[in-house]
């Protein structure tokens, strides 16, 4: 077996698809030969080219060159057949996925991912590795998707509790909000709680020139600055448009590291990413002048690798961004939790009640009234997207345990079928 179980003389060499994701400061096509045997060289000192073009786009490895997760080798183990991709594109129609900077090709789904009611958020997203099997004259097939290290997800909009990821395998997430009319203190607040996925918040406000020849655009800039330092949220104040500016998120994007910008349409996410990536590869476009709000330029997520050696996903801005129920309230807001516990009464509403720390720090001047109605309308809706998320799970649970007992049924009439 290969390194990546795909032997380099059956491996048909995938054509570039576009040049969204092209890196100039790379030969089109690394060279195939030179896989090692696993057994011939345990421990390869020099990482085989295919290898280090993962390696590249963020593939985790170890130093027998094989990946880190152990389930991932196992999956690898399991599809000796397949070699990994990683997905950058998600159309309606198909994913483009890349094993390599400069090397993207359109692949199948799995066939049970186009289910209808299979869930959205179990197919794979921008940002998931999976498995690819090459098949003669047919575009490859995606065979398995690996499990994710980390999900950024939503509650999807719609009547049904469905969840949607946003992005996988992300290791920063960029909260984006711009400095001007649209900023909004609360939003920042909402993505904080949705985005912690086991990747690391930043956040990065944008349009530091508009602001500082506009200071009433965003008045509760310094306000929000000081909360996030108090939660210990990196935050940058940057000109997305200036290269020197931008420079300093230089340490969230370090060779193969994996990034994910969110926030509002207009905040500036493709106009930082063009800047990181040296060139215009991004459509943007002006918000409107009355509220700064965007026009929802980008349409698609995308990941694009960097110079720097990270990669970096554009995603479109979110109309909505709804709770899965999974968050955690208590971390994001810590200081309330801290305020509550030392109410006179332990089931302090924060009301009317006597005693209250929470309404008293408010009077006080040290909470921001704002923040606690925030606080207390993001617990409403996580509750509410906990308790569905926990009917789905029961009614999924009782869905297999009358599936058994029908077959049961159909094994002991007709014997095993
Ligand atoms: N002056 C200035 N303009 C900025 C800055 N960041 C973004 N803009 C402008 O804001 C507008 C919107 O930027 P985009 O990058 O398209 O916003 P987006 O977040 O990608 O928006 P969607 O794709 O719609 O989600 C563009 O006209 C940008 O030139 C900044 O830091 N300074
Ligand atoms: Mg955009
Ligand atoms: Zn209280």
């Amino acid at each position: 077996m290969t390194v990546l179980g795909l032997s380099a003389a059956r491996r048909p060499r995938p054509r570039a698809r576009n040049a969204a994701v092209a890196r100039p400061d790379r030969a089109r096509d690394a060279p195939v030969a030179g896989l090692e045997s696993r057994h011939a060289h345990p421990r390869p000192r020099r990482l085989n080219p295919e290898v280090a073009a993962l390696q590249a786009i963020g593939w985790p490895v170890a130093a027998d060159g094989l990946p880190e997760p152990a389930a991932w080798r196992e999956a690898l183990a399991r599809h000796p057949q397949a070699r990994p991709a990683r997905v950058v594109e998600q159309h309606r129609s198909g994913y483009v996925v890349a094993d390599g900077p400069e090397r993207t090709f359109g692949v199948e789904s799995l066939p049970e991912w186009q289910r209808p009611r299979f869930p959205p958020e179990q197919r794979a997203g921008v940002g998931d590795w999976v498995l690819i099997e090459d098949l003669a004259h047919h575009k490859p097939q995606i065979v398995a998707l690996l499990p994710r290290r980390t999900s950024i997800k939503r509650g999807a909009a719609g009547e049904h509790y469905r969840q949607q990821l946003i992005a996988a395998n992300v290791d920063t997430v960029f909260v984006v909000c711009g400095l001007d009319l649209d900023f909004n203190p609360r939003r920042i607040e909402r993505y904080l709680l949705l985005v912690r996925g086991g990747a690391e918040p930043v956040v990065v406000l944008t349009k530091a020139d508009l602001a500082a020849a506009d200071p009433t655009a965003a008045p509760e800039a310094d306000a929000t600055r000081a909360m996030l330092a108090e939660q210990g949220v990196a935050v940058y104040t940057v000109n997305a448009k200036d290269p020197a500016s931008v420079a300093q998120l230089a340490a969230w994007l370090k060779p193969g590291r994996t990034a994910v910008l969110v926030g509002s349409s207009g905040a500036g996410k493709s106009t930082l990413t063009n800047t990181l990536l040296g060139e215009a590869r991004m459509k943007t476009s002006a918000v409107r002048a009355h509220d700064s709000r965007g026009r929802h330029t980008t349409t698609y997520r995308a990941l694009l690798p960097l110079p720097s050696g990270a990669c970096l996903i554009d995603t479109p801005g979110m109309r909505e961004l709804k709770p899965t129920g999974e968050e955690d309230v208590a971390e994001n807001f810590a200081d309330i939790e801290a305020l509550a516990v030392q109410c006179k009464f332990r089931d302090c509403r924060h009301g009317k009640e006597p005693g209250c720390e929470v309404q008293a720090a408010m009077a006080a001047g040290t909470l921001d009234p704002q923040r606690f109605a925030n606080y207390l309308k993001l617990s409403g809706e996580v509750a509410g997207a906990a308790n569905r998320l926990a009917n789905r799970r029961a009614q999924k649970a009782e869905e297999k345990v009358l599936g058994k007992a029908i077959n049961k049924r159909l094994d002991d009439k007709y014997g095993h079928h």
